[in-house]
């Protein structure tokens, strides 16, 4: 990865009110998606920026189907369903999305806007803000709100609160700035309930607490303890299991943790997490994923859980190389 990855968008609020603008003009519908596998700031910042824009009266579909922990932030009557084809006439806007393939809800055609903080975002789109000095997308959306100079309420901070929240790992990740805890203050002055929204964000399923005890029985250590792994074991099945890797990323001494659930017969997820100086995106860009420089991911087709260890152990062994752990 080059050392650019992160690098601020240098015509941030220039772009920002290109954007804003044509949003503002826009008469037809305006179709608000994020990405597959949506985590708290894809759905934290489509559905902020879409009930920004409803206070404009534009005629705005949201599509997105939250994972359980994260839908009390919507009511029914907000989602709109998954579309094979575009409105007449409408703006496709995208969140957080790293790249088309991964757009989910609606095909990404027509005029496109592409908002997001992956530096590995290949720009698509009609306009691309892609700024991965960001710590979310939610906070180009707090920005773009301002822009829009839609009056802020509490229905409109708590979804991109959220996504500041979930991005930064409740404020405790690098990517933590004086501009995120700035904007999060600003975000609670207007009327988000914290402590309420915080606590909600951490319910689980109590099938949650059981496969916590399964993922933790395959636990294992390699590279003289740098890198440790777990997954799912066949038959243990929860939703929102993809923070189990944040259940042993704290072990002592390793500088990689990777989770590996196998979704489907032959389709291997990987969520990978890493410090130290080390890349869990270059990990995750060698299996063909991408991400963040601490935290990425990346699923193998065609394996089984038992053949997609020894790629991992290659892609973190390079790593390890690569930076003279080993
Ligand atoms: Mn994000």
């Amino acid at each position: 990865m080059d050392a650019g990855h992160n690098a601020p968008e240098p015509r941030y609020w220039e772009k920002l009110r290109t954007i804003a603008g044509i949003l503002r003009e826009l008469e037809g519908p305006i179709v608000v998606v994020s990405h597959v596998d949506p985590d708290g700031d894809a759905i934290g910042s489509s559905l902020g920026l879409a009930r920004a824009l409803r206070t404009l009266d534009k005629d705005v579909r949201w599509i997105a189907e939250p994972p359980r922990f994260l839908r009390f932030l919507a009511r029914e009557d907000e989602y709109a369903d998954p579309v094979e084809h575009l409105p007449e006439g409408a703006t496709l806007v995208v969140l957080d999305a790293a790249e088309p393939g991964r757009v989910a809800g609606a095909p990404v055609e027509g005029f496109v806007v592409n908002i997001d903080h992956h530096g590995t975002n290949p720009r698509f789109g009609y306009l691309a803000l892609v700024d991965p000095s960001k710590a979310a997308t939610a906070q180009i959306v707090k920005d773009l709100i301002d822009t829009l100079e839609v009056p802020w309420s509490s229905d409109i901070a708590t979804p991109v609160l959220t996504g500041l929240i979930t991005d930064t790992g409740n404020f405790r990740f690098s990517n933590t700035t004086p501009e995120v805890l700035r904007t999060a203050a600003e975000l609670v002055g207007y009327g988000v309930h914290l402590a309420e929204l915080t606590d909600r964000l951490q319910w689980r399923p109590p099938g949650y607490y059981k496969a916590m005890g399964a993922v933790l029985s395959t636990v294992e250590f390699h590279f003289g303890g740098l890198l440790v792994t777990a997954h799912m074991p066949p038959g243990v099945s929860v939703e929102d299991s993809d923070d189990f890797v944040g259940l042993i990323r704290y072990a002592e001494g390793s500088q990689i943790a990777v989770f590996l659930r196998e979704r489907e017969e032959g389709v291997v997820k990987l969520s990978i997490r890493s410090r130290g100086g080390l890349s869990a995106q270059a990990v995750a860009v060698r299996l063909g994923g991408g991400g963040h420089v601490p935290a990425a991911g990346a699923t193998l087709r065609g394996v089984t859980l038992a053949q997609a260890y020894p790629q991992v152990l290659a892609a973190v062994e390079e790593e390890l190389r690569r930076l003279g752990y080993i």
